[in-house]
């Protein structure tokens, strides 16, 4: 409910105790701080219980029904003044925790009727998602890695070990990972910093920030100049292999290395053992995602597997066939995605999947002129804290006309709002892990009854999300026309749970809620199958091995390989103990030394006379923090570290725990005009900055 790992849980509501559930054939009884702290954020004297309306700096109360009307009468006013575009809306991550938000927010989208539409999705995965558009045919298309099969696991710019893995379901991944190293297989992670999971690496490749594009390259290189390249079964119905070869042949290891920081001997070595493995797989996260050349490198490690013949091979890159599959109901509705159809109003930045980057978003509300934005709905996110300058947007928050946040907490964010109602959560709400499982490395299915009772009032995601749409339109806001009226009708009298259950029934294995409440530790599937071309999104059913677009892309990837190293450059990291922006209200969290600490290489602190334990400030393009330092050599020379999702001084935010702990604000650092110029999605990683001791 709030971790891609999917754990089973046994749950005690008396004591308030949460522990792994052993019994579960996916987690088999894996658990992390997270987990124990639900109860924490579910039992928060901080948490909405009620809808609360602004009036002036203060917050008050006010009923479901004066919520609702207010909130639908206010957005389609601005919405008939204006046009409908005048409404945004950001979607947050926790969005695709909750099946029933998953469920809802496609209707309230196509409902609100806006192109101002906004996620988490182009902060994160973005790219990735973008490769499989353009290789699959489908945007949700994702291969997994094989963890529990490969015996070689070649791991770019993901932390598992602290972020429980991401577009890899696994729970109790240490686990997985020493057991491949105990069958003999190779773990070897990429990264500018040592990381927790690199030391558990068998081969760790420190890397300069944004690089991952021209390795991989110089890997294909290496492999198609020594002729190990083979796309065994994908063979039939795989185009474009000249091209990537064409593509492969500018980046020999020679003319990368000094830019990476990899030897050239160091990369045909690592491409000889990945051709050379019985099963290999390449997988990047969010370091190879959030980075100048996100699209490429997505593409490039998707490519990497494909040529290797280790996509859709068993201990390799493989897709998921998941109980519910909205994959394959995307298909049927024909929505499988589309990017750069229209472009944002102010910078012309590309439309995927409909939405627009995040890191367009304030300019969108700060910049005068038709369409701009006037008001905006988010539900379940943070963007003051987790999207690229978020001072510019905290700033252009308050000159909205109007704004309403679907939120637990009143944070950074949802203190701009002009209304904040309240949902259910945790173990107050059924779950199922709806998105999660379609990203897992074994298919596997679980569904949860809520335990205990909500409290009075808050309402469900969904609920929440269909009643505002139609008090929207009530209001003579909105998308217009009589059908989708109906549909709204209807998937609310429906319920989310039943929608649930008919996605089971009608899903590849046939089952239902009924089945599947037989079975409260999960229901093990077996594991992931080659399943292509039939699975392919493409209408032709065949697999685009070099896409234009990334092609396209390439001269841009070129130019950087002159550019020289000067000053440092900051990169983000994940901790264990905290989640995003939004779980350091948690004491058990944020107990013990300070979670927002920046690390500094000792040569590059040395340089600028600061010291550990000393305070420093950090400045780049759009703002400077302070924050206490940390040394440690397990960094690229040139590099600093500063993990997201911290910031929590400002005024007005109801986080009292978090108050007393705010750290300073990554993305006060990180620049809305770092983004990968072919996606749109941020670049996060590589921020030129300034650090100086205090
Ligand atoms: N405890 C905890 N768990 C979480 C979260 C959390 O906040 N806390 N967040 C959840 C979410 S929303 C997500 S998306 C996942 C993310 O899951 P992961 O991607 O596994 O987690 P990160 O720690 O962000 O790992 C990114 C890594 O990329 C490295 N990196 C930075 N720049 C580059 C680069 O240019 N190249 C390469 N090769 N590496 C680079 C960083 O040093 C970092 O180690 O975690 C999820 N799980
Ligand atoms: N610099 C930098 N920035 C980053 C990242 C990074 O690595 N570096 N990582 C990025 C990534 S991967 C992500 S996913 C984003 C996350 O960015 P966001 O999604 O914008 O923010 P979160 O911090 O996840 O905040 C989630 C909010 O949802 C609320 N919430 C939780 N559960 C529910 C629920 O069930 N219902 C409702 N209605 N609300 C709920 C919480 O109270 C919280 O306010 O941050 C991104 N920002
Ligand atoms: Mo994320």
């Amino acid at each position: 409910m709030l971790c891609e790992a999917v754990c089973g849980l046994t749950v005690d509501v008396e004591t308030r105790s949460v522990r792994g559930d052993p019994d579960d054939p996916f987690s088999r009884g894996h658990i992390c701080p997270k987990a124990a702290a639900i109860f924490d954020v579910q039992d928060d004297a901080d948490r909405i219980r009620e809808p609360q309306r602004r009036e002036g700096d203060a917050f008050r109360a006010i009923s479901w029904k004066a919520a609702l009307e207010q909130a639908g009468a206010r957005i389609a006013e601005v919405q008939r003044k204006y046009g409908r575009n005048a409404v945004g809306v950001y979607l947050g991550n926790p969005s695709v925790h909750s099946y029933a938000a998953l469920l809802a927010t496609p209707l309230f989208n196509r409902a609100m009727g806006t192109r101002s539409r906004f996620s988490a999705t182009s902060v994160d995965q973005l790219p990735a998602m973008l490769a499989s558009l353009e290789m699959f045919g489908h945007q949700l298309l994702l291969p997994i890695p094989d963890v529990d099969r490969t015996s070689f696991f070649l791991m770019l710019g993901a932390n598992p070990l602290a972020s429980n893995g991401s577009l890899m379901t696994a729970g109790g991944i240490s686990r997985r990972l020493d057991e491949l190293k105990k069958r003999g297989g190779e773990l070897v992670v990429v990264d500018p910093r040592r990381t927790e999971t690199a030391q558990e690496a068998t081969r760790y490749l420190p890397i300069r920030p944004g690089t991952d594009a021209l390795l991989l390259l110089a890997m294909l290189h290496v492999l198609f100049a020594e002729q190990r390249v083979g796309l065994g079964h994908l063979k039939p119905f795989t185009d474009g292999l000249p091209l990537l070869q064409e593509a492969a042949q500018r980046f020999p290891p020679e003319r990368v290395a000094a830019r990476t920081g990899i030897g050239a001997n160091e990369i045909r070595k690592l491409a000889r053992d990945f051709a050379a493995a019985p099963s290999a797989v390449a997988y990047g996260r969010v370091g190879t995602c959030t980075q100048a050349f996100g699209g490429l490198t997505s593409w490039l490690i998707v490519a990497l597997n494909a040529v290797t013949g280790n996509l859709d091979r068993e201990g390799g890159f493989l897709f998921t066939t998941p109980a519910a599959d909205l994959i394959d109901l995307a298909s049927r509705t024909r929505d499988r995605g589309h990017f750069g159809v229209w472009k944002s109003r102010v910078r012309g930045l590309p439309e995927f999947g409909g939405e627009l980057p995040a890191a367009t978003l304030a300019e969108e509300i700060d910049t005068e002129g038709d369409g701009r934005i006037r008001a905006l709905v988010t539900f379940a996110g943070n963007p003051v804290l987790s999207t690229p300058n978020g001072a510019r947007l905290d700033r252009a928050l308050s000159k909205l006309d109007f704004m309403v946040s679907i939120d637990l907490y009143r944070n950074e964010t949802t203190r701009h709002a002009n209304l904040i109602l309240p949902t259910s959560f945790g173990f107050e709400r059924d779950h199922y892990d709806l998105a999660f499982y379609a990203l897992a490395v074994r298919n596997a299915a679980r569904y949860a009854r809520p335990l205990v009772r909500p409290p009075r009032g808050v309402r469900g995601d969904f609920e929440v999300l269909l009643d505002l749409a139609m008090s929207v339109r009530r209001h003579g806001g909105g998308k217009r026309g009589r059908g989708l009226g109906l549909t709204l009708r209807a998937s609310r009298l429906l319920g989310a749970r039943r929608v649930l259950d008919l996605m089971l029934r009608f899903g590849p294995h046939r089952l239902s809620l009924r089945k599947l409440l037989k079975n409260p530790h999960g229901i093990d599937l077996g594991p992931l199958r080659p399943q292509l071309p039939g699975r392919l999104g493409t209408r032709d059913k065949r697999i685009a091995l070099a896409p234009k677009l990334f092609l396209d892309d390439l001269g841009r990837l070129e130019a950087s390989l002159s550019e020289k190293p000067n000053g440092l450059v900051l990169i983000g990291r994940r901790a264990l103990r905290s989640n995003n922006s939004w779980m350091h209200n948690s004491h058990r969290l944020v107990k013990g030394p300070p979670g927002c600490v920046l690390y500094m290489h000792p040569e590059d602190a040395a340089a600028r006379g600061v010291v550990a334990g000393g305070n420093a400030t950090v400045e780049s393009r759009v703002g400077k923090v302070e924050v206490p330092v940390a040394l440690t050599d397990d960094l690229f020379r040139g590099v600093v570290s500063l993990p997201h999702g911290w910031g929590h001084a400002r005024e007005g935010a109801a986080l009292s725990v978090a108050r007393a702990h705010p750290g300073a604000s990554l993305n006060d650092l990180t620049d809305e005009q770092a983004i990968d110029a072919l996606s749109g999605n941020a670049a996060f990683s590589g921020i030129p900055v300034t650090v100086r001791k205090v």
